[in-house]
Parts: C-alpha cells; structure tokens; sequence
C-alpha cells in the first residue's frame, strides 16, 4: 500500500528512490523525488485529466479550492460569552507572502457586523471645526485617493499567553493581525476641508455599528498618516472589516481602526479621559495602568512549521518560513534559532518591506531530525528588538492582556510535530 503524507506524495516512492539513490540523496534528501514507476500520480490518468471541468458561468465569484478547506477563520469558543462580541483568528499558518486574502482576514467586534448600506451612510465631522460637514460614499471619493499596504493588529493579540503558553496554534496564538492593501483617502485631506480650529487636538471617531464603538487618534496621528478607506485588496471592504468605510491608523493597534466609520468630532481631550474608562489600557504587577500604548512592537512568529503545521515530509530539507511585522516602521532583521534560543543566525526576508506592513522570512535549512526549540526574534529600523516572554514579564508582571509582543516558542518533536511551549 501506498501512504500519503500530507502534500500527496508518496512516501514509498519517496523511500525507493532514497534507497534507489543511495548515499548521494542521504545527505541532503532532495524537495524533488526521483520517478518511482509505480506512483499512481505518475502512471494513472486522474479524473481532471479525464473531464472537462467548470463552465465561466460556473462561479460569479471564484472561491479557493475545495482542497483548501482548511484555510478558514476559526473562533475558540470558551474565549468570549459568545460569538458577537467576540474574535476570530487568521489562519497564519496556511498563508504565504505578506498580503492577507480578504475572506481569511479576522474578525474583531463587539456588537457584531453591521451590514451599512452605502447609499445610507454618511461620514460626518463636527466639533472643532470651521464648519461641520456630513459627506457621502460618492463626496469621499472625490478626494484624491492613495493605496497603501499596513498590518492590523489587535492589542490583545496573543494575549491569552501572558501567564505561559496556551493555545496550540499560530493561528491562536498570533492570528489577530492581518495586512492588507487599502484604497482611501488621507484623514488630513478631509480634517482640511472642515478646518480643524487651533484647539483641535485629538479626532474622536464612531463606528454605525450597534456597539457604536468610539476611539481618540491625537492630532498628530490624523495628520499624518491616517486613511478614511473604503477598499482593500483592490475590492470594497468586506462587511467584517466595516464596510463601506473605516478608518485605517498604521502600526496603531486595531481598536483604534474604527469600522462602519460615521463621525469624526474634532475635540480638546481624548473620549476615553471623558469617560473614565479603562478599556484598552495594560494593567500592571502595581496595579497602575499603562495608558495610551498606542503603537504595536515589533513582533514576529513561525508560521511553519508550528502546531498546525507539523512537518510531514520528514528530515532533510526543511523551509522554515514566519511574519515580522512593527507598528515603528520596516523589520530590519529577523533571526531564527532552533535551540531555544542559545543560538541565532539571520533568516531572508523576501518580499517587500514596507513600514507598518507585514514582513515575509524564510530560513531554509536541513532537518536532522531531531527535537526542535524553534523561536524567531525581530528587530525593527528603529532598533527596537523582540523581548523574550521573561524580559517582558519582569517589566509587565503577568496580569496584562495587551501588546504581549514576546519571543514564540514552538517544540517540534523528532516526527514533525509541533507544540506551543515555553522555556525557562
Ligand atoms: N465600529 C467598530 N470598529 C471596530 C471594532 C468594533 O467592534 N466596532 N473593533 C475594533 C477592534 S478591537 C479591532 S482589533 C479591529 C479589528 O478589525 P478587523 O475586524 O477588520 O480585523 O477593529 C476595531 N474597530
Ligand atoms: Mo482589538
């Protein structure tokens, strides 16, 4: 019998062509095989190759394949008392490149997805300004436009790990990012059209959503590099990510990019000093808070192999392969070490580097197979570099939810597998 591993190859044909190959393969087991003549994907014909398949009227709006399944959202369930205010995680570890695909983006609301009718909403701005102004989907698109690629990430992410590790999974541990390419128009293009008075000093900024969620960027920030976006990834913004407009605040966390965005009120303090609240602050060992922790650090994660993502193909060429991302601008440097981190050397980023976007690494190497402490460690232009869970700790203590930006350890055992661990 034939076994399959996880990519369809055949793992008898692959162990005949390494016998087959002798000591020249033992080295450095190729990522090509060696024809096997009875591999059946080799000898039989398959049915794709037998039938014509679906018409161009077959799907108005292509779909990944359905041997792609596993590429999905998923919830933990126990996380919230349910799923409307609630999150869900991007699949990290089925993913490539640095642009999240729309319908894999996760999801962070607390009073649901609204579903806005465009031709209903409005976006205003009020406060202190010259004048007042209410515009429409079509006045926001008067503006002149700019494409730019940033990651979201929200400040609770991997925050269920602040004590030690526990979820089994990148997707878990690290799936509250996403980065896509949006398509809007400068917050400051539209602060100019109402003239934000002298006094002006902080944008408050309201969802249409039923939790009406509401949060201060400062001035500074909103003239700067703040988008009001209606697209992503080159199509409208999903319903999920708060079509038809949202506001975009680069290498910020995620909260402060309101969804279903409908009022801008130009003010003289922050909303959350009016209200007295204590929503989204870091609290510490003292019991003091932490306010306004506003840009993400630097951060970077294994995505494969890791708890999902064992290694099925066995020792020898291995891709390791991860994200690194900074809300302080562009990932220098991301080194990996495969012991726990008593040793490091530098992995490749490939792809583009953009400020406040997601970075792509890869560190290819030769599996012995042998047991694994795969960690990653990122370092951003400003110099910033990751911190392990324990340098992070001792300045936080362990009560904190929020921007928990600590070196990942994933164990990988001599099969291949994967687990979410900590070392000491
Ligand atoms: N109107 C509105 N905006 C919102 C939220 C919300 O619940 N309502 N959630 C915030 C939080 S906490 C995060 S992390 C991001 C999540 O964005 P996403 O759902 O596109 O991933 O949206 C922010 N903007
Ligand atoms: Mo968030």
């Amino acid at each position: 019998m034939v076994e399959r591993s996880g990519n369809g190859q055949s793992r008898r044909g692959f162990l005949k062509a390494g016998l087959a190959g002798g000591a020249a393969l033992a080295g450095s087991l190729a990522a090509g095989r060696v024809l096997a003549a009875d591999d059946p994907a080799i000898t039989q014909i398959q049915d794709w190759n037998r039938y014509s398949g679906d018409g161009v009227d077959a799907h108005p709006y292509g779909m990944p394949s359905p041997f792609e399944k596993d590429a999905v959202r998923r919830n933990v369930a126990w996380l919230t008392a349910d799923p409307v205010s609630s999150v869900n995680f991007t699949p990290l570890h089925k993913l490539d490149g640095i642009i999240t695909p729309n319908g894999l983006c996760f999801e962070r609301h607390h009073g649901g997805a609204a579903v806005v009718d465009p031709a209903k909403h409005r976006l205003m701005i009020n406060g202190l300004v010259e004048k007042p102004l209410v515009f429409t989907m079509d006045d926001l698109r008067r503006f002149p436009r700019v494409n730019k690629i940033y990651f979201l990430e929200c400040a609770a992410n991997s925050g269920m790990e602040w004590r030690g590790s526990q979820l089994n999974g990148c997707q878990f541990t690290h799936g509250m990012v996403h980065c896509v390419m949006y398509t809007g128009v400068l917050l400051k293009d539209i602060l100019a059209e109402a003239g934000v008075k002298p006094a002006g000093k902080w944008v408050l900024a309201e969802g249409a959503d039923s939790a009406a969620m509401t949060r201060s960027i400062p001035m500074e920030k909103a003239l700067d590099d703040c988008m009001v976006a209606f697209a992503m990834n080159g199509e409208a913004l999903r319903v999920e990510q708060g079509y038809p407009v949202r506001l975009v605040v680069p290498g910020f966390e995620g909260n402060m990019w309101v969804k279903w965005l409908r009022r801008l009120e130009v003010g003289d303090e922050p909303w959350e000093q009016r209200e007295e609240t204590s929503k989204y602050t870091d609290l510490l060992a003292n019991g003091k808070a932490r306010h306004f922790t506003w840009a993400m650090d630097v951060k970077s994660v294994i995505t494969n192999p890791s708890p999902q993502a064992p290694i099925t193909h066995g020792k020898g060429r291995l891709v390791l392969t991860g994200l690194a991302w900074s809300g302080n601008g562009t990932v220098a440097r991301v080194d990996i070490s495969t012991d726990g981190g008593r040793n490091w050397k530098p992995a490749r980023i490939d792809g583009p580097s953009l400020p406040m976007a997601l970075h792509r690494f890869y560190y290819e190497m030769d599996w012995d197979g042998s047991e694994m402490f795969l960690q990653s460690r990122a370092m951003d232009e400003k110099g910033f570099v990751q911190p392990t869970k324990q340098q992070l700790r001792a300045v936080r203590g362990a009560n904190s939810i929020y921007h928990n930006n600590g070196i990942q350890t994933w164990y990988v055992d001599t099969n291949g597998a994967a687990e979410n661990v900590e070392i000491s």
